[in-house]
C-alpha cells in the first residue's frame, strides 16, 4: 500500500495566512504619536509600485507590496482615526499640524502582499495583513501607574514629588486650601471640588511654566468624553504611612473617587488599548526635553520610567497580567530628528538607547526584540552646512510655523548620554515648530520622512516576509 501523500500546500498556506497585527503608539502627550499614524498610513497607502518612499521596508523595496487600503473598524465603540481630515490637514495652504488628540481612535489598514519565500509562495499567492493602530491623548498613559497604587500611596508619592524642584513654588494655593480641609476632616463635596480644581490649575501650570510632564492623574488636564465628569474630583491628600481613611472622612470621600475613577475610566481605556497587543513603539521627544532643560528632562526621565515600568515587558507586565497584551517587538523612538542634521540624529538615538537601558534589558530577558532609534515621520527639513565662527557646522533649513522665509538652523550638539549638571548651563536654542512640507491631495504625496520605513520594518517586517 502506497503511504498517504502529505498535502503540504495546504499546510503552507496556513502558515502564509491572513494575519492580523495590534500596533500600540505609546508616548507622551505631544510625543509625535498622531504625526507618526498620520504618516505611516499615508506613506503605506502610496507604497504600491513606489519602492523608493520606504526603501528600507524590505518588502515594500522588493515591491511585494500589492494593495493597500483602508478598513473601517469592527469595533463600533471606538471612533475611526480621521486619516482624511488630519491629511486634509496638512494639505491645507499653508500647511498645518494635526490638533492635539483628546479621545480614543483606531486606524485599520489592510495590506496584500506576495510572501517572500518561494515554498509561501507557490503556497497561495497572496496574503493578508491588517493592522490595527490605536491614538488616544498621551496624557492618558500616565494613568496606567495608578492602577496598582493605592488612594494613600498614590497620595504620599505625589506629594513626595510636588514638594521638590520646579513643583513646590506652584504648589501654594492648592497647599492653602489644602490645609483648611484635612483629611480626616469631615467630607465635604463643595471642598473637595475646589481642591481639585486647585490642584488642577497646579498641574496646568506645571505644565505650561515648567514644562514638565509627570503630571498625574492624566484626564485632569485632559478630560476626553466622560458620561459622568464628578469622577474626576478629587486630588492628592496627605497621609501618615500607613494610615487608612477614616469612614465620612475627607480622604474616605477622596479615596472613593480615586477608585471610581480607576474602575470606570482608566481600566477600560487600557483594556481597550492592552487587548491583544503585538507589537509596541514608543515615541520620546527627546529634544523638546532637552530643549526645556534640566528640570523638564529629569522630569520626562521620570515619567518614562514610571509607564515603562508599568508596561514591564514579560510574564510580569502589568498590560499582561490585566489585558493579554503579549508585546514580542518594542521599538523606541526619539521623534522629531528632523530638527537636528544627520550627524546629530545618531547621537540622537544614541541618548534615547540610553535613556530606555533598563527597560531594554527586562524586555530582551523577556524575550521580546528592543530596538532604539531616531526618526521623524514627517520631515520638515532638510540638511545643510554654515561657516560660525570660521567653522563649518551642520545646519537644517526649513520654514518656521508662520514665518515668510527659510531659517538655516543650528541645533547645538546633542548629547549622546544624559548630560551632567555642567551641561544645562548653555541651553539648546529653542527649537523653532516647522511648517510641514507640502504636499499633494494624494494620500501621502511627498510626505517625506526619516527612518519611517526601517521602524516599519522592525515592528512589521516578519509579518510581511
Ligand atoms: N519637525 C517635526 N515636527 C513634528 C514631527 N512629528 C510631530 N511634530 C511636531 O510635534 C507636534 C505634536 O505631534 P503630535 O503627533 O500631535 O503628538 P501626539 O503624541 O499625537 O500628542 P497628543 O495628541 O497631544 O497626545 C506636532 O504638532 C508638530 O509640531 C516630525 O516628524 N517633525
Ligand atoms: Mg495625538
Amino acid at each position: 500500500m502506497r503511504p498517504p501523500r502529505l498535502d503540504w500546500l495546504p499546510l503552507l498556506a496556513r502558515l502564509t495566512q491572513d494575519r492580523t497585527l495590534r500596533l500600540a503608539v505609546t508616548g507622551l502627550s505631544g510625543a509625535g504619536k498622531t504625526a507618526f499614524i498620520t504618516s505611516l498610513v499615508a506613506n503605506l497607502l502610496s507604497a504600491v509600485g513606489r519602492p523608493a518612499r520606504l526603501p528600507f521596508l524590505r518588502a515594500a523595496a522588493e515591491r511585494r507590496i500589492i494593495a493597500t487600503r483602508l478598513s473601517t473598524s469592527a469595533d463600533a465603540a471606538l471612533a475611526p482615526f480621521p486619516v482624511h481630515d488630519t491629511i486634509a490637514t496638512l494639505a491645507a495652504d499653508p500647511p498645518r499640524w494635526p490638533p492635539s488628540t483628546t479621545d480614543l481612535r483606531r486606524a485599520d489598514l489592510v495590506l496584500r502582499f506576495t510572501p517572500a519565500g518561494l515554498l509561501a509562495r507557490l503556497a497561495g499567492g497572496a496574503a493578508k495583513l491588517t493592522l490595527e493602530i490605536l491614538d488616544y491623548p498621551g496624557e492618558w498613559l500616565l494613568d496606567l501607574p495608578l492602577l496598582r497604587q493605592s488612594y494613600s500611596d498614590w497620595s504620599r508619592t505625589t506629594l513626595d514629588l510636588v514638594r521638590r524642584g520646579a513643583r513646590a513654588p506652584l504648589t501654594r494655593d492648592w497647599f492653602d486650601f489644602l490645609a483648611r480641609h484635612p483629611a480626616d476632616g469631615a467630607a465635604d463635596p463643595e471642598a473637595a471640588h475646589q481642591l481639585h480644581e486647585l490642584y488642577r490649575a497646579f498641574l496646568a501650570a506645571c505644565r505650561t511654566r515648567e514644562r514638565l510632564c509627570l503630571l498625574q492623574p492624566g484626564r485632569f488636564l485632559n478630560p476626553g468624553r466622560l458620561d459622568d465628569p464628578s469622577l474626576l474630583r478629587f486630588c492628592p491628600m496627605p497621609f501618615a504611612v500607613g494610615a487608612r481613611a477614616r469612614e465620612g472622612s475627607m480622604a474616605a470621600l477622596m479615596e472613593a473617587r480615586f477608585d471610581a475613577y480607576k474602575r470606570i475610566v482608566v481600566r477600560p481605556f487600557f483594556a481597550q488599548l492592552a487587548r491583544r497587543v503585538d507589537r509596541q513603539i514608543v515615541l520620546v521627544d527627546v529634544l523638546r526635553a532637552l530643549n526645556a532643560g534640566e528640570s523638564a528632562f529629569d522630569d520626562q526621565r521620570l515619567a518614562l520610567e514610571s509607564i515603562l515600568g508599568a508596561f514591564r515587558f514579560g510574564r510580569r507586565s502589568l498590560l499582561r497580567l490585566l489585558f493579554g497584551a503579549r508585546i514580542d517587538r518594542v521599538l523606541f523612538a526619539a521623534t522629531k530628528a528632523d530638527h537636528v542634521p544627520a550627524l546629530q540624529r545618531d547621537h540622537l538615538e544614541a541618548l534615547l538607547a540610553n535613556l530606555v537601558a533598563a527597560p531594554t534589558l527586562r524586555a530582551g530577558q523577556a524575550h521580546a526584540r528592543v530596538a532604539a532609534t531616531a526618526l521623524a515621520s514627517i520631515r520638515c527639513t532638510e540638511d545643510g552646512t554654515d561657516v560660525i565662527d570660521g567653522r563649518k557646522v551642520d545646519v537644517v533649513i526649513g520654514l518656521p510655523e508662520g514665518g515668510a522665509r527659510r531659517i538655516r538652523f543650528f541645533p547645538g550638539i546633542v548629547p549622546v548620554a544624559p548630560p551632567p549638571a555642567g551641561f544645562w548651563g548653555e541651553r539648546f536654542t529653542e527649537f523653532p515648530v516647522f511648517q510641514p512640507p507640502r504636499i499633494g491631495p494624494v494620500a501621502g504625496d511627498g510626505l517625506s520622512h526619516i527612518n519611517l520605513d526601517k521602524a516599519l520594518d522592525f515592528l512589521l517586517g516578519d509579518a510581511l516576509a
